[in-house]
């Protein structure tokens, strides 16, 4: 008894909070895009989003970037890749925080063409 009202608050929460949550709006580069330089990621988010991890990842391994944006809630989230990019595929990935406590995740991908 108890465990069937238990799934069905998840079933019924679970369509809400997809939708109900600040989500990431725009990224650079753009998600799916072709590009031949980064010199920056940026995401902006609808409401204040608190990002709590970042990373970049190609095939050759997880790529250092560094945070522009520090660990206040903000609607715009700026990091700077390390170094010049190679040509490749890539894929940012975060964690956060909605400004209503529940936590969020995303990731946006892009190819750097020579
Ligand atoms: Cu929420």
């Amino acid at each position: 008894m108890i465990k069937q009202t238990l799934f069905g608050m998840v079933v019924a929460m679970a369509p809400m909070l997809a939708a109900a949550h600040s989500k990431s709006e725009t990224t650079t580069p753009a998600d799916g895009a072709t590009v031949t330089e980064v010199p920056e990621l940026s995401m902006r988010f609808d409401d204040p989003m608190r990002i709590i991890s970042v990373t970049l990842s190609s095939p050759d391994g997880d790529v250092e970037i560094e945070r522009e944006t520090g660990m206040d809630p903000a609607k715009e989230f700026l990091a700077m890749p390390m170094e010049e990019l190679a040509p490749g595929s890539y894929r940012f990935d975060w964690r956060g925080m909605a400004s209503d406590g529940h936590p969020m995740q995303g990731s946006f991908s892009f190819t750097v063409a020579k």
